[in-house]
């Protein structure tokens, strides 16, 4: 399908009396944006939601954004890749590259609670009975093992049966044909506590899956708060404004108004579906055994509306969601009891979950390694933590490399820790433990005094200043 214009319209939406919303809330402007800077490729000849679309993104998983506009057998494009880089979301979120850390630990401090509104572009088509999933939308069929096609971009809203408390978050689901999908949502999870409270309660939990949501719901969606913590409210403090809800049309839930697709439905939890095979992080395979059943009673989505994805897997998209959210929230956590540390990035190599590097500002004797059973404690997930002084890019990783070469003794700046808890995703844990790793590269007090060990060898400052000013005139 063509889309009807060669941006990307807003279908004759009408902003509400009195709104006060000042940004494009949809991921429209940025698709846009990405376009005119040919940073989003369309992709016009006939592929199938079959392996070929899964086959396109890993081939350019880094790449620009794809817009697939010919999906066989579905009038509604799909596109993907938006997110798949922090230059991507510094656009998405109209941020300074070089701001984005402290941009979004201010959002983590500075929650903005959501809005109403009554007139939804997600709401402008709605379909309520014989709801048929694999017919409305084109999901992806992504790897050869999985059984069957997966959404995998669905931010899923539900409220805890006790509390009333909303929580918003990404599981994958599965199609289980007509209006039945799979969800395999963790057991820690704050969503699979609220189910659990829901099936202890004798009832189903209602759920809204939206598809097609800005980078600040994608991404709020992501970060480490507590149960009873909106994240909507997160999302907030990114946009600086507040998210726009609508009412939704089957279930007691508010949505993004400005999405693309809204299921509306019910998690059932005494319903266990086998799941087999399914893609993780690190790139392979893993058997969780059953998830837990959904039916959806009604779909709703803009006349035009596009199906977003992301490659699951090993893939630049899905592991930089969760790296972002568990860095900034550890950075946060961190510097709550060691002032020293700066920034902690989860690394892109370390599959955006099982990595980190903590950037330090003279850390004193002992503080690097407490800074890393900190983080470790922490996030279950880090197995390898490597502590860096603040000179080092530490999303460079021949600058990390060179700390180690340069800062490191192993017989005292190593720590080797067997048998501690795994995460279940971890590829080489037994028996759900590992061993985890850290490391610290840094300058010890004293070090790099003139005349000392690690005095770096620069030409003069007042010559080099100069040429650098001036470096275009050779
Ligand atoms: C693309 C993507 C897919 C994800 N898929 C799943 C999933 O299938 N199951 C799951 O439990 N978590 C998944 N997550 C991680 C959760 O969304 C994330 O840990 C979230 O913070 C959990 O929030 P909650 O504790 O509020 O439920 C995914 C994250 C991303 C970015
Ligand atoms: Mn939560």
């Amino acid at each position: 399908m063509k889309l009807r214009t060669a941006g990307f319209g807003t279908s004759g939406y009408r902003r509400n009396e009195g709104s006060c919303r000042m940004k494009d809330q949809s991921t429209r402007g940025f698709l846009s944006a990405l376009e005119a800077d040919g940073e989003l490729h369309r992709v016009q000849r006939a592929i199938d939601p079959r392996f070929e679309i899964a086959s396109v993104l890993s081939l350019r998983e880094r790449g620009p954004a794809q817009l697939f506009e010919n999906v066989t057998g579905h009038a509604m494009p799909v596109v993907a890749n938006l997110f798949n880089s922090r230059g991507r979301f510094a656009r998405a979120l109209g941020v300074p590259r070089k701001d984005l850390d402290r941009f979004y630990l201010a959002a983590l401090r500075n929650p903005v609670k959501p809005t109403m509104v009554t007139d939804a572009p997600v709401q402008e088509v709605v379909h309520s009975d014989a709801i048929e999933v694999d017919t409305l939308l084109p999901v992806p069929h992504w790897f050869e093992r999985e059984a069957a096609p997966y959404v995998t971009a669905g931010v899923i809203v539900a409220k805890d049966p006790e509390t009333g408390r909303r929580n918003v978050s990404i599981a994958r689901l599965r199609l289980e044909g007509g209006n039945r999908l799979m969800a395999g949502i963790a057991k820690n999870h704050h969503l699979a506590i609220i189910a659990e409270k829901a099936r202890q309660r004798g009832h189903d939990l209602e759920i809204a899956v939206v598809i097609g949501n800005h980078a600040a719901v994608l991404l709020g969606s992501q970060m480490y708060v507590e149960l009873g913590d909106d994240e909507f409210d997160i999302a907030g403090g990114l946009l600086g404004e507040p998210v726009e809800l609508v009412k939704c049309r089957t279930v007691g839930l508010e949505v993004p108004a400005h999405a693309e697709i809204v299921l509306e439905g019910r998690l059932r939890p005494d319903d266990l579906i086998e799941e087999n095979a399914v893609s993780e992080f690190p790139g392979f395979y893993v058997y969780y055994g059953p998830g837990i059943g959904v039916e959806i009673d009604c779909v709703t989505h803009r006349a035009d509306a596009i199906y977003q994805a992301i490659l699951p897997g090993y893939a630049a998209e899905h592991c930089l969601l969760g790296a972002v959210a568990i860095g900034t929230t550890l950075t946060r956590d961190l510097q709550r009891s060691i002032p020293a540390v700066r920034r902690v990035l989860v690394t892109d190599g370390g599959m955006g979950r099982l990595h980190a590097v903590i950037v330090m500002h003279r850390p004193r004797l002992g503080e690097g390694k407490r800074a890393i059973l900190l983080a470790m404690g922490l996030v279950n997930l880090l197995k390898l933590v490597i502590v860096v002084d603040d000179d080092v890019d530490p999303e460079d990783p021949r600058q990390v490399e060179w700390s180690l070469a340069a800062r490191f003794r192993g017989h005292e700046d190593l720590i080797v820790l067997p048998g501690v808890k795994a995460d279940r995703c971890d590829p080489v844990h037994e028996d759900l433990v590992v061993t985890k790793i850290g490391m610290v590269a840094t300058t010890r007090p004293g070090d790099g005094e003139p005349g000392g060990r690690s005095e770096f060898a620069r030409p003069p400052p007042e010559v080099y200043d100069r040429i650098r000013r001036d470096l275009e005139l050779y």
